[in-house]
């Protein structure tokens, strides 16, 4: 039987400028080895611009965890088998799909207090709505760095310019070429879609790249409201410093095969195939319909 507890519905509570957290009286009661608390805010801050608009009632431009973008946001670091609580409260005007990579977990919190263990389930992304917090709680299983992030793809960037036209599949050839010669610093914008992230371009002074961020493996290419929780074996209680990039062990990691790819197969026979060659002689397919009179 579940009896909330008047300290511990009181627990939670958003302020205006801050998240208060009042811990129960009795420690051992939603005891957790870890636990984080943050704040989402949004602003728009025009690229160059010192001075934030603060009557922008829906197009902001950074998205924020604790007024920080990704890659100034800190990991957060766990011990594998660690029980860990993230309380998030959402300051903004919209709502946040918070999304959690390698583990599932169960939303053990709202502004209402605690939510009874029967209501559970497991879950990967939690909406916050405007105005409200969440706790999530799950136990640290999976060794490595998971992202931890907004599930809206424009909150993981940072300010880019939204009234552009869509170029894909248009030929610009030579447009860039003319423009520059107006607008020194012009790049046409992609016609084949992809990626950014790779892409060097300048940006003017008091702005963040659109997407930044170095990884492990190259570019990370994120931005705004995302970060990593880093499970690792060895990190030692209460210490919340970051432990670096994953090292993966030997033999676990993706790489790019070099080597001869033997010559394949040529069949002629039906079936036995489920790609047959182009060039396959005329076969003929007996085909049974079932009858609907089968044995059942
Ligand atoms: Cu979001």
């Amino acid at each position: 039987m579940y009896h909330p507890h008047a300290d511990e519905m009181a627990q939670m509570a958003m302020g205006m400028m801050g998240f208060w957290v009042t811990h129960p009286k009795d420690p051992s009661l939603h005891a957790v080895d870890r636990d984080f608390v943050f704040l989402l805010n949004a602003y728009d801050v025009a690229p160059g611009s010192y001075t934030p608009k603060i009557n922008t009632m829906l197009d902001f431009n950074l998205w924020t965890f604790n007024s920080r973008v990704f890659p100034g946001i800190d990991s957060m670091p766990v011990r594998q088998g660690d029980k860990v609580r993230i309380r998030v409260g959402n300051l903004t005007m919209t709502n946040h799909p918070i999304h959690v990579h390698g583990h599932e977990f169960f939303v053990t919190g709202t502004d209402g207090g605690w939510t009874p263990p029967a209501s559970r389930w497991p879950e990967v992304t939690t909406d916050i709505a405007v105005g409200q917090m969440r706790a999530i709680e799950f136990v640290a299983t999976d060794l490595g760095d998971w992202a931890f992030h907004c599930h809206k793809s424009h909150h993981t960037m940072n300010a880019m310019g939204h009234d552009v036209p869509t170029m894909i599949g248009v030929d610009q050839r030579g447009v860039a070429e003319k423009i520059n010669k107006i607008v020194p610093d012009y790049m046409s914008m992609g016609d084949k879609g992809g990626s950014m992230g790779g892409m060097e371009m300048p940006i003017p002074e008091n702005t963040l790249p659109m997407m930044s961020g170095d990884g492990p493996f190259g570019g990370v290419e994120m931005g705004g409201m995302f970060t990593v929780l880093k499970v690792r074996k060895d990190q030692k209680r209460g210490d919340y410093s970051d432990p670096g990039w994953y090292k993966h062990p030997a033999g676990t990691l993706a790489y790019e095969w070099t080597g001869n790819l033997p010559e394949p197969e040529r069949s002629t026979s039906a079936g036995g195939q489920s790609m047959p060659a182009m060039n396959m002689p005329n076969v003929e397919m007996t085909v049974r319909k079932p009858s609907g009179h089968g044995e059942h």
